[in-house]
């Protein structure tokens, strides 16, 4: 990585921490009767207390860890085109606390990773993301959509996101290098909650546009990238952020998690701990007739 580079994407601040108190209240959009995480550990909520998930999450959460340099309580979002692959952005502080709380906390309840038993979950339809709605007024809110970070009509396009998949990562867990198949749309987000990790962006050994065939086959990144490849250049993601993808970043760039339990981050090795993610994406029209279940098949390798 080049200095810039380094300046904009590497990171020393490690692991939000959520016992840590970062909340802040930029974003009005939470019910009286959302959770802080912490306050998951006393809920009696369905799936809380019993589940693995639940339960590794509470664990993860580290008083001493000294790593991690907590937000300003009013820091605003920022907005960070990345300066060698156009149309990615990074988005930070994005999320406060208590929005991570949230979705965690719909995470958990609706079970979506069978108490820790699976590490993917997807959801097909504008219904099945119901639980996300008040999500993309903040996206909006925070400035994350809107130009010039995020350009061209698809930020104002109805429903912005009907299929999502939500990923969780234990410390050396990781997800193949790939471009997202074209049966999605231009315009993908990729929310990160909990602890941080670093992300690899690599030339696409095959690019795709936006008018390929939606059915374009089984995943050709899969198989081609399983060589070691050094990654051109690399990315801090940390809790609470955004990464947003279009144009050449989404369709000439693959991205992917290295297997590793540890990241180097400025001359530093961080021990790496659960994360989830959430990734959001419109489909093509045509893809519906594909169907879901076919739809499923040929998703990034996840280990
Ligand atoms: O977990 C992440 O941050 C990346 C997820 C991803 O690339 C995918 O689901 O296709």
């Amino acid at each position: 990585m080049d200095s810039l580079e380094k300046e904009l994407f590497g990171s020393d601040t490690e692991s939000l921490d959520s016992r840590s108190d970062h909340g802040h209240d930029r974003h009005r959009h939470i019910h009286e009767d959302d959770l802080d995480i912490d306050d998951l550990a006393d809920s009696d909520m369905e799936h809380e207390n019993s589940d693995p998930l639940f339960q590794s999450i509470m664990e993860s959460t580290d008083d001493n860890d000294t790593s991690y340099m907590p937000l300003a309580k009013d820091s605003p979002p920022q907005h960070t085109p990345h300066p060698h692959i156009p149309g990615l952005c990074l988005h930070t502080n994005v999320l406060s606390h208590e929005d991570q709380s949230r979705l965690m906390q719909s995470i958990i309840a609706k079970n979506f990773f069978k108490g820790g038993e699976q590490n993917q979950a997807m959801c097909f339809g504008q219904r099945d993301l119901a639980w996300l709605d008040w999500f993309e007024s903040l996206l909006k809110d925070s400035g994350t959509l809107s130009e010039p970070f995020c350009r061209g009509d698809w930020t104002r396009r109805e429903p912005l996101f009907d299929q999502s998949i939500m990923n969780l990562y234990h410390p050396g867990d990781g997800i193949k290098p790939h471009v997202d198949l074209a049966r999605f749309e231009d315009g993908i987000i990729i929310v990160s909650l909990l602890n941080a990790i670093t992300m690899d962006f690599y030339p696409a050994l095959r690019t795709m546009t936006a008018t390929d065939p939606v059915d374009g086959g089984a995943n050709p990144y899969t198989q081609t990238s399983a060589t070691n490849r050094a990654p051109a250049h690399s990315v801090r993601l940390e809790p609470g952020s955004i990464i947003t993808l279009q144009g050449p970043a989404r369709y000439e760039w693959e991205h992917g998690i290295q297997e590793t339990t540890r990241d180097l981050v400025r001359d530093e090795w961080i021990n790496r701990k659960i994360r989830v993610s959430i990734t959001l994406r419109k489909m093509r029209p045509q893809a519906w007739e594909i169907g879901p279940t076919a739809a499923q098949n040929g998703v990034a390798d996840r280990t």
